[in-house]
């Protein structure tokens, strides 16, 4: 029986066993859907704190449901280890490790590499390794194939190498890693119909496309359409601030066309470790090829210096109230980098309080969902939320939103402040109060 037929029977009797390398927001609700599926999972996590909590069936995932993990646990079906030699009993290996920039901008692939290197010695005949980590056109067949066929194994006849991309976006309440579809790629046709064959038992819809270097590309034009977009709609807001009219109302507005058109909405700048960073690795392989993605490049520049709009905006306002934005107290709302999360990573709002800060501002901040953050000055201080009091509010010269969390009282803001700097036409639903609202 060829290894092929072998995996293809393991998968219809869930007797193949499945490795997932990485247990975070990607890794661990896949190792879970996996799990559900009927296999034996094997988690493999470098973080011992991650290893304790699975292993003791505590969730610590937003997405994954505490119980199911519990139980999966219990039953013996999901089970974390440091050791990446347990990996020689699995048929499948799921990568799903971090891919982000480094500091000169450029990917930083040590993550994949790592995982790659570790699990090395229990690469073996009939394997399917799936990478799925957010990763430059060209990964699976320069770097993920090579390494398989070190040891003489012939790609596509004794091991077998496939890229699909996670598409998991924490917090939906609509899309989780068992129904959003699967787009799946292969290094050869037969490494497809075997990665297929495996993710049609564990996800509801597959999307085949033709290579695996097809699937990389996918996923980053699926965020690079984002950032492009956002970068658009964030010019739109500089342009309507040149012609003095309202970005939300021309938004609005051309959002009720019921064909042909997809809002964005204009922010202090983009955040998260998506958006900010798939895209520069699509312009970066293009760069090897001598080719200049400028529509990236643009969409880049326009957003990264949102932050700078949004203090220049505040400056001009302060100077209109007779007061240098040097010693002005300042409320910055939101810390996270979009809504109704906790996530704080490239958050635009780190951004505003360090370029607000540098100017000589006095900021506090208020999140719910973040009541602490390093100071990104120093980060051995440590700076906390401030208490969302109307005596509180009262006490700063201007209120700045920056991340619009649904459950923030806006009605007290409204009440209590002095002067909003809104960059998310959060108080567009309230009724005026007593401050004086300007929006982005
Ligand atoms: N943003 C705007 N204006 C918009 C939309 C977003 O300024 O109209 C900003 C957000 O405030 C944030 C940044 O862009 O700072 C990114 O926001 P996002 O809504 O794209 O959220 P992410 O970064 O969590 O993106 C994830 C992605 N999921 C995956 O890559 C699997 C993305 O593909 C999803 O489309 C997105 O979630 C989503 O729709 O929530």
């Amino acid at each position: 029986m060829s290894y092929r037929e072998q995996l293809l029977t393991k998968f219809k009797d869930r007797t193949a066993i499945i490795g997932v390398i990485g247990l975070g927001y990607v890794g661990l609700p896949l190792a879970v859907e996996t799990a559900k599926a009927g296999y034996k999972v094997i988690g493999i996590e470098v973080d011992l704190n991650k290893i304790k909590h699975v292993n003791a069936g505590e969730n610590y995932i937003g997405d994954v449901d505490d119980a199911e993990l519990a139980e999966l646990t219990k039953a013996g079906k999901l089970r974390a280890t440091s050791d990446f030699m347990e990996l020689k009993a699995a048929d499948v290996v799921a990568i799903t490790v971090p891919t982000p920039l480094n500091k000169t901008g450029d990917p930083d692939m040590s993550f994949i590499l790592d995982a790659l290197e570790m699990m090395t010695d229990a690469i073996h005949a009939g394997m399917l390794v799936t990478l799925e980590s957010t990763t430059y056109p060209g990964t699976t067949n320069e770097v993920v194939v090579p390494k398989l066929t070190s040891r003489g194994f012939k790609i596509g006849e004794d091991i077998f190498a496939s890229f699909s991309p996670e598409r998991v976006d924490p917090g939906n309440p609509h899309f989780h890693t068992q129904n959003t579809p699967k787009v799946v790629g292969g290094a050869t046709l037969n490494c497809c119909d075997i990665s297929v064959a495996f993710y049609e038992t564990v996800i509801a819809k597959i999307i085949r496309v033709n290579s695996a270097t097809a699937a990389e590309m996918v996923k980053l034009y699926e965020n690079t359409f984002r950032a492009i977009n956002i970068g658009l709609v964030n010019e739109l807001a500089i342009m309507c601030n040149v012609l003095n009219v309202d970005v939300w109302e021309i938004v609005n507005a051309a959002a009720t066309k019921p064909f042909g058109f997809m809002p964005f909405f204009p922010g202090p700048g983009l955040g998260g470790h998506c958006i900010p960073i798939d895209p520069s690795y699509l312009a970066w392989k293009l760069r090897s090829h001598n080719y200049r993605a400028r529509f990236i490049e643009l969409a880049t520049e326009i957003n990264s210096h949102m932050p700078d709009f949004v203090v220049d905006r505040i400056m001009d306002l302060m100077n209109k109230e007779h007061k240098a934005l040097n010693g002005t107290k300042i409320l910055l709302l939101g810390m996270s980098y979009k809504r109704d999360i906790d996530d704080v990573r490239e958050s635009p709002s780190l951004d505003l309080l360090v370029q607000l800060r540098k100017k000589g501002a006095i900021v506090d901040y208020y999140d719910p969902y973040v009541p602490v953050i390093r100071d990104p000055l120093n980060e051995a201080i440590q700076i906390k939320s401030v208490e969302l009091t109307a005596e509180n509010i009262a006490k700063f010269d201007l209120v700045l939103i920056s991340t619009d969390h649904k459950v923030i009282d806006y009605r007290l803001i409204a009440d209590n402040a002095k002067l909003i700097f809104d960059s998310r036409n959060a108080m567009e639903k309230f009724p005026k109060g007593n401050a004086r609202v300007v929006k982005l």
